[in-house]
């Protein structure tokens, strides 16, 4: 396989020096992009876009054509592990996911199993290696998941939720039963994040973005300590190169302390932080990516640079900071403001590392 030709995000990842701040978008492919919401149209709906590697390939790369990003994220989705151990997931128009078999009882989490990633989750592998393939070296791919506490939430909840009552209700009155049903999710994502990495995934992203709406006794014990498991048992090394990993909590700022000593390379910051303060509190554990709010991508290019400049100040001199969105990009969002935001973080960091 041909080499990276622009590595400047696993560089970054590693605290190596690097000529300016690389940049990605969370949720770069989606809805806010006239040629995602073709394609989907196209495959039919979001999970049989998902399944159809060539289509998730094309998706993947869209943004790339247009914007001069750093890195490439797999196209897929956290539920696609839940729905492989057996829960049934569809996508109801403009209802989220629903999953048909939700965990609710000790039998519900019995029947739970850890899926063969190059067996129901084959899918998402050959996404991976069909990626990969047309990339060919032009920026490294991320792979990602769910984490085990974000996917539980899905899971009892049987979609998205505000409230977490049944989820919460099981952490709280049946906690031995939450974790026999984290730890048996842990496995099953240990197992899918490898073979991404055996598949082509120069870097990996674990996304924890109910952990916030946890508090912090147990964040620690029900979230964090599964991610940590995790991070334990992944491959860090592929083609003779670090395969760098960053956690994502959102809403995780008070915590920083404690992720950055989970074993992950980098941590993922929401806009609550300032990132200044967030590298002072880790130190020189991790390095950080974020944090601009999504939001910000709704004002005036002019005013998107002078929010990149104050970040890109806060951050300071020198490596160890990957450019992002403290969440995901909003579908209402103007794709030329995300042009100017991404020229933006390339002309304002290079007087950063010099
Ligand atoms: O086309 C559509 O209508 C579907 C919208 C969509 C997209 C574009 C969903 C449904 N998933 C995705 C892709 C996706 N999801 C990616 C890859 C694309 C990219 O980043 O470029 C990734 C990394 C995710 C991850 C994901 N899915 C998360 C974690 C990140 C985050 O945003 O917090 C979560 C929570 C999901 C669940 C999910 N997927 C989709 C929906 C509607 C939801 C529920 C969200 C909720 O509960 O609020």
């Amino acid at each position: 396989m041909a080499g990276l030709k622009n590595d400047r995000f696993l560089r970054a990842l590693l605290k190596q020096p690097v000529d300016v701040t690389p940049v990605w978008m969370m949720r770069q492919a989606g809805r806010y992009l006239p040629e995602y919401r073709a394609t989907r149209t196209k495959a039919g709906s979001f999970m049989d876009l998902c399944k159809n590697p060539e289509l998730a390939c094309e998706v993947t790369i869209q943004p790339l054509e247009r914007f001069p990003l750093d890195a490439a994220i797999l196209f897929s989705d956290i539920l696609t592990v839940p729905d492989a151990m057996g829960l049934g997931l569809r996508f109801a128009e403009g209802e989220g996911p629903i999953f048909d078999r939700p965990v609710r009882t000790a039998a519900d989490v019995d029947k739970l199993f850890v899926p063969d990633p190059e067996g129901e989750l084959r899918y998402v592998m050959d996404a991976v290696r069909t990626i990969r393939r047309e990339l060919d070296g032009r920026v490294p791919l991320i792979g990602f998941s769910g984490s085990p506490w974000t996917l539980a939430t899905y899971m009892v909840e049987g979609g998205s939720s505000k409230e977490f009552a049944h989820v919460k209700g099981m952490l709280y009155d049946q906690p031995a039963l939450m974790h026999k049903l984290l730890d048996v999710t842990a496995q099953a994502v240990t197992q899918y994040l490898n073979a991404q990495v055996d598949a082509g995934a120069q870097a990996l992203m674990i996304f924890d973005t109910w952990g916030g709406a946890l508090t912090p006794r147990d964040y620690q014990e029900f979230s964090l300590r599964y991610m940590a498991q995790i991070i334990a048992g992944l491959k860090r090394e592929a083609d003779g190169r670090k395969v760098p990993v960053v956690m994502f909590t959102k809403g995780g700022g008070l915590w920083l302390e404690a992720m950055a000593d989970a074993g992950a390379d980098a941590l993922g910051l929401d806009w609550t932080v300032d990132i200044g303060a967030a590298r002072r509190r880790v130190g020189s554990k991790v390095a950080l990516q974020g944090n601009m709010d999504p939001c910000v991508l709704y004002a005036s290019p002019e005013r998107i640079r002078t929010e990149v400049k104050d970040i890109l100040a806060a951050y300071g001199q020198g490596s160890g900071h990957v450019f992002n969105l403290g969440h995901g990009i909003h579908q209402h969002v103007n794709p030329e403001h995300a042009a100017a935001f991404v020229e933006a973080v390339h002309q304002l960091s290079a007087t950063y590392h010099q």
